[in-house]
């Protein structure tokens, strides 16, 4: 007899069988087993690539534990939960991560020894998952890191990008851009949930029932298919997940005929469409792209993380929990990190009213109360347009939803505001201003629609209050907050630095500041402490000589560790001015030229890095990139100079080379054009490792300077409200250029720094009009004052015992700037969502 009849009780999962991580048989065991029993590879071969997998995969059976832990104990308990919902992610690598919010860092080392391994080398066999553009992305990752800390019922929805943002290489020609497969042989921490798949519609019609009910039909009929990654919290059983969404087609949808008659092509034609939908990440904060493809991956976030929500709505109601769907906000929040993900606000509308035959009205009520969005920008070309015409024919029946909403957003303007009825022009969602072009204003239809709207640092709130959103401030103050940006102080100072928080756990006799990130004003009343200072100093110079080492081996240049280590690190975007930093080397490299013998004696020596990506057809941006190249070519081939002066461009700028330059750093430069970096995070990241600031009053740098204090940040430049009337006399003709400024664009004209047509780039600065024309960053005009605040720079580094002051209050400043604080204030004050701990 082979049937085996099944029982119900057998179709419950059988008890674990194997040796976990944390039983009596230990970690070296765990991983043994699953070296041998997950083969992905070759049987017998234990490579580090081989023993990384495995160990992954020993770490991942603990956390599927507590993630399964977490998942039943939200489902009982039903508390508000809150969706992150964001087109990016830069989780950067998860080992070392994970084992250090388990505690179990020093087990997996010994374990690891015993199997002939280190675990250093093995966490560098992972690949660093780009599935995000910077900044934006990063938050993202940052705060989810901090909602699994906080045991908040939260988690986060994404796309699974195939490929993340591309590879950097620097050759001769500048930046060149190669595709980044992060997948290649797979990823441990995912797993793929067969039965988590919704249906996805694109195209099609909306059809007028006989009861006036619309439905949309027809069309490209797609599937999303959920994979999650765990993510753990720091010494708590709380595991979160991140839920990546791939399209595919329906499996039926292999057309075997065609197959059969020759046309393997064909045969896949749909299988090969969807799968292009998840193929790449898009570069976040350039032109507008237009690209049909960019809105249907937004569609299909929104649209399988909605369908998602509802399911688990309705799945947490029972007998004892009646179904209301006028509940549904009191249980879910929805927070959109950016415009990126405004389709939720439709879809939202569109299944409420379509599926589940709710009327507008409440539809509406429900919708208005549940989503909430962030602004991440004010930059023109950020602001997401979409043609009206694309809209409509990918998803009608949302354009009439769009519609309908702004209709009503008229028709209240009318009712409770006639005073502003002349500005309507500018606030309505649909802008058909250009009749060759209507589009619809994403930003107008996320403000419109929710219930708060948060800038993300305290300037940038306000330049959203009382410029951008102006008038939506005036007709709902209550509607707009600041949430002051954060980052993770687990992996940005506890796992990248554990020289530093070794010495911080020391001095402050307790760990917890790993978690109270306050506790660090701790350290200030032992900033003048000599054994402090020599033991801080010690581990700077740990942590610049692994950078060096770093640097040697990726780029083959020999770096001074007792040089000061000054680093600029983001995007390479003219906003973020990396030319002005640039244009200030050249400066320093001429002027130490002049020097003679003795007065070179007197000299600080730097090392200057600068790293970052350029959007691939940002021309300008690559000049940069190619300029900072060229400059470090001949600077560090100088010998009269080197000894002074280097100048390194770190290729390939990601979350990984972040973690080994941020510790590094002794001086960080966060030099935007006032009013134009909405926050900045990485700032924080190097306040908290004790790397002193160059800045302008910017972003959250001028919060930064407020907790660390005016002695400890070299302040320079222009103000945000000085700028826009600095433009005016520019365009006016009435900017006269220091001689330093017009000194230094000569020198580069000369062709001291190769043939590469540098014009471009030049004329930017130059003229008196226009954006990215006649120096509409403002470099030569902040340049002087910038000069000036390095100068303070290197007198300052002469003094190291102060130095070194300046640097542990620059740590002991940094407690506001923890991520823990921003999510504990979006809890509290937008998501109203309380902590849910595993008991
Ligand atoms: C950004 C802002 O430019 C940053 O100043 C801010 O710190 C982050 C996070 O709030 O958001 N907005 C934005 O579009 N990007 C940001 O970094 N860009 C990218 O992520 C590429």
């Amino acid at each position: 007899e082979n049937s085996v009849s099944i029982s119900e009780s057998s179709r419950e999962i059988p008890p674990i069988a194997h040796p976990t991580p944390e039983d009596a048989f230990g970690v070296a065991a765990n991983i043994q087993y699953h070296a041998h029993y997950s083969p992905h590879f070759s049987p017998s071969k234990f490579e580090p690539e081989q023993a990384f997998f495995s160990t992954a995969e020993s770490v991942r059976d603990t956390l599927i534990q507590r993630w399964n832990e977490t998942y039943a104990h939200f489902h009982k308990v039903d508390p508000k939960q809150t969706y992150y919902i964001s087109m990016e992610y830069l989780q950067g690598r998860a080992l070392s991560n994970a084992i250090g919010n388990l505690g179990l860092t020093d087990a997996y080392a010994a374990a690891l020894y015993k199997l002939g391994h280190d675990l250093e080398t093995i966490v560098e066999q992972e690949k660093d998952p780009a599935l995000g553009n910077g900044g934006l992305g990063r938050l993202a990752s940052c705060f989810l890191d901090s909602m699994a800390t906080l045991n908040l019922p939260a988690w986060g929805y994404g796309l699974r990008y195939k490929y993340g943002l591309f590879k950097q290489k620097i050759t001769a020609k500048g930046q060149e851009e190669y595709a980044e497969d992060w997948l290649e042989k797979f990823s441990p921490w995912e797993i793929v949930r067969h039965d988590v798949v919704y249906p996805i519609r694109f195209f099609g019609e909306v059809l007028v029932e006989s009861d006036g009910k619309r439905k949309w039909v027809g069309g490209e009929q797609l599937q999303a298919l959920a994979y999650d990654i765990p993510i753990p919290g720091y010494k708590t059983k709380n595991t979160i997940s991140l839920r990546i969404w791939e399209a595919r087609s329906p499996p039926q949808d292999f057309d075997l005929y065609a197959f059969n008659a020759g046309k393997h092509i064909n045969a896949a034609d749909l299988q090969f469409k969807a799968q292009q939908i998840c193929a790449v990440l898009y570069p976040g904060d350039e032109t507008e792209e237009g690209k049909l493809l960019r809105l249907k991956q937004q569609y299909l976030l929104c649209s399988a993380s909605l369908q998602d929500i509802l399911a688990r709505f309705k799945e947490r109601r029972s007998k004892d929990k009646p179904f209301l769907w006028a509940e549904f906000s009191k249980k879910v929040s929805v927070q959109m990190n950016d415009t990126h993900p405004t389709l939720a606000i439709p879809e939202l509308m569109r299944l409420l009213m379509d599926e589940e035959g709710l009327g507008w009205d409440e539809a509406w009520t429900i919708t208005s109360s549940t989503v909430a969005y962030t602004n991440h920008t004010v930059l023109p070309e950020a602001l997401e347009k979409w043609s009206q015409a694309v809209m409509a024919k990918l998803l009608p029946r949302h354009f009439e939803i769009i519609a309908e909403i702004d209709k009503q957003f008229h028709a209240l303007v009318g009712k409770i505001r006639p005073d502003l009825e002349d500005k309507l022009s500018s606030l309505s969602i649909l802008d058909s201003s250009n009749p060759d072009k209507p589009v619809v204003r994403m930003a107008n239809l996320c403000v419109i629609s929710s219930h708060t709207v948060n800038g993300v640092a305290e300037l940038h709130s306000d330049i959203l209050k009382k410029e951008l959103f102006a008038d939506f401030n005036s007709l709902w103050p209550t509607k707009f907050q600041n949430k002051t940006n954060g980052v993770t102080p687990r992996r940005w100072l506890r796992f990248c630095s554990p020289e530093l928080s070794t010495i911080i756990t020391k001095w402050l006799r307790t760990d917890e500041w790993v978690t109270n990130l306050d506790l660090l004003t701790g350290l200030r009343q032992f900033a003048d402490d000599k054994q402090l200072q020599t033991e801080w100093a010690a581990a700077k110079t740990a942590n610049k000589q692994r950078f060096a080492k770093y640097l040697q081996d990726v780029t083959g240049i020999e770096v001074d560790s007792n040089s000061l280590f000054d680093i600029q690190i983001k995007r390479i975007h003219e906003y973020k001015r990396q030319l002005l930093n640039i244009l200030s080397v050249i400066y320093r490299y001429k002027k130490i030229k002049e020097l003679s013998k003795g007065e070179q004696m007197k000299a600080v020596p730097r090392t200057v890095m600068l790293g970052g990506k350029a959007f691939a057809t940002y021309a300008q941006a690559k000049r940069i990139v190619k300029l900072v190249n060229d400059v470090g070519q001949v600077v560090n081939n100088d010998r009269d100079v080197s000894h002074l002066l280097k100048v390194i461009f770190i290729p390939n700028y990601n979350v990984t080379v972040a973690e080994l330059a941020i510790p590094a750093s002794e001086l960080s430069q966060h030099i935007s054009t006032a009013g134009m970096e909405a926050s900045g995070t990485s700032n924080m990241k190097f306040a908290l490792n004790g790397s002193l600031i160059i800045g302008t009053l910017d972003g959250a740098n001028v919060e930064i300077r407020e907790e660390i204090g005016k002695n400890n940040f070299f302040l320079f430049g222009a103000r945000a409200e000085d700028v826009p009337i600095l433009r005016k006399q520019r365009e006016e003709g009435k900017f006269v250029p220091d001689p330093r400024f017009e000194e230094v664009k000569d020198f580069i004209r000369s062709g001291k720094f190769g043939d590469y047509d540098y014009g471009p780039l030049l004329e930017s600065l130059e003229g008196n009009t226009g954006y990215g024309r006649g120096d509409y960053f403002l470099v030569g005009q902040d340049f002087p004052s910038y000069l000036e605040a390095q100068s303070k720079v290197d007198e300052a580094y002469r003094n190291q015992a102060h130095w070194i002051k300046m640097s542990i209050l620059s740590t002991a400043g940094s407690g506001k700037f923890s991520s823990d604080r921003t999510i504990l204030q979006y809890a509290q004050e937008i998501w109203k969502i309380q902590a849910c701990p595993v008991p």
